[in-house]
């Protein structure tokens, strides 16, 4: 393994979660929420209700007054302060140092040069990660905004990040202690140059004809070019979406990507800093500030494979939840995430790249690439052809 001099910035990405649903009064904005309603219990669910109808509310007065037609005696100021006192922002201040102390031992543990960029996206923070700044000696790199949430969130973190590969965390999981699975990446970006994002987390070998995401260990032999077991895929998925802080932590800079600006989403997904910034990072034209990044992981990865480059999976053990519920799962924002902004950014993903033919094609180009890449010790393990991935099969064409 080619031991290259490295920064590995480490982008930590921290957003917070307002409480905030625009679906219209007039809308059900339970319509498309149905799975997270199901686990919510009845008196959850009549709060998460409750919740949502005095946003809305607030949300109509304002723009009522834009039009001076306000039924309300309140004041536009009144107006957006009780506005802005609903929106519950979820933060783990009790994780923010024991994340970074973790973060910092696994780079360490690799021999591996990081970097922890955070976008501190709750202002009420501001003086922790300043503080954690010092502490570290310069590990923690803060930049700080006001709830612009994933996308814009990673972007700007990527942007301020140095490295050559980023990598995102989540604000809720710390690392393995042993820092193998970095050195892991390493070979495989060194060894395979097209290579643009690594999924940690779960990933679709051929997205339209599998039920849902597939995750744990891969079916194929190592990879004779790095010894390290992995796959390549249609797209991983990261679970950004469900947590208010995220980590990007960008690996290894050389001078040419001083700003490096890569990453992806979710946790932990990985990418090429120069391919990150070559493609123009993650799409926020789907979502709004404040909103979650939902489904912009797979946005990235199928623009990246699109744009000749590849994608893989790379399966990650030892993670550990921080025992904290993420904020994305709690109450509205649950449905504000998983409801109205997954069907703002599913549809708009569809519109995008939807047609069946344009999958099929991709599915077979996945395909071609891990029967070049890959081998099989056991036949019946084929990943393909299966219940789970209704597609191809392990018949390599002689
Ligand atoms: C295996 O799957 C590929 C990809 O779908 C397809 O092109 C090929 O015809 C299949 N081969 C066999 C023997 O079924
Ligand atoms: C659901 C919720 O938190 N509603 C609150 C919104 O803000 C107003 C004004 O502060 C409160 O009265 C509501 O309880």
């Amino acid at each position: 393994m080619s031991v290259m001099s490295r920064t590995l910035a480490i982008a930590i990405f921290l957003a917070s979660i307002a409480l905030l649903v625009d679906a219209g009064p007039e809308l059900n904005p339970f319509q498309y929420c149905s799975t997270v309603l199901k686990k919510l219990r009845r008196n959850e669910r009549q709060t998460l209700h409750r919740a949502v109808v005095a946003v809305q509310g607030l949300y109509a007065q304002l723009e009522l007054r834009k039009l001076d037609r306000a039924t309300s005696t309140a004041t536009t100021e009144q107006l957006q302060a009780w506005l802005n006192s609903n929106q519950t922002v979820v933060s783990r201040p009790w994780a923010i140092s024991k994340l970074a102390q973790r973060l910092q031992a696994v780079c360490r543990d690799a021999g591996i040069p990081c970097e922890l960029v955070v976008n501190a996206d709750n202002p009420h923070e501001a003086s922790e990660w300043t503080t954690l700044a010092k502490s570290t000696k310069g590990f923690v790199v803060p930049l700080f905004s006001a709830n612009i949430h994933e996308a814009r969130g990673y972007n700007r973190a990527a942007r301020a990040a140095q490295g050559r590969f980023l990598i995102i965390w989540q604000d809720d999981q710390l690392p393995p202690s042993s820092g193998s699975w970095l050195r892991d990446l390493q070979k495989l970006f060194s060894g395979h140059p097209r290579l643009a994002v690594v999924g940690m987390n779960t990933f679709r070998m051929c997205k339209h004809a599998e039920a849902t995401n597939r995750f744990g260990a891969v079916a194929w032999e190592p990879d004779p070019v790095t010894g390290v077991r992995w796959s390549y895929v249609q797209e991983p998925k990261l679970v950004v979406d469900q947590t208010p802080t995220q980590l990007l932590m960008p690996i290894g800079a050389p001078p040419q990507f001083n700003h490096a600006i890569p990453n992806v989403d979710f946790a932990p997904l990985v990418v090429r800093a120069s391919a990150y910034e070559l493609l123009g990072g993650l799409e926020e034209s789907y979502t709004r500030k404040g909103d979650c990044g939902i489904w912009g992981d797979w946005e990235l990865c199928t623009r990246a494979w699109v744009a000749g480059w590849t994608v893989g999976y790379l399966p990650i053990e030892g993670r550990e939840g921080d025992g904290q519920d993420g904020g994305t799962h709690v109450g509205s924002n649950a449905e504000k995430c998983w409801g109205r902004q997954q069907y703002v950014s599913a549809g708009s993903f569809d519109k995008r790249y939807g047609s069946p033919a344009f999958q099929d094609e991709l599915c077979g180009k996945v395909w071609k690439f891990n029967m070049a890449a890959f081998s099989l010790s056991d036949p019946s393990k084929c990943p393909y052809g299966g219940p789970e991935t209704k597609f191809g099969n392990c018949t390599r064409s002689s």
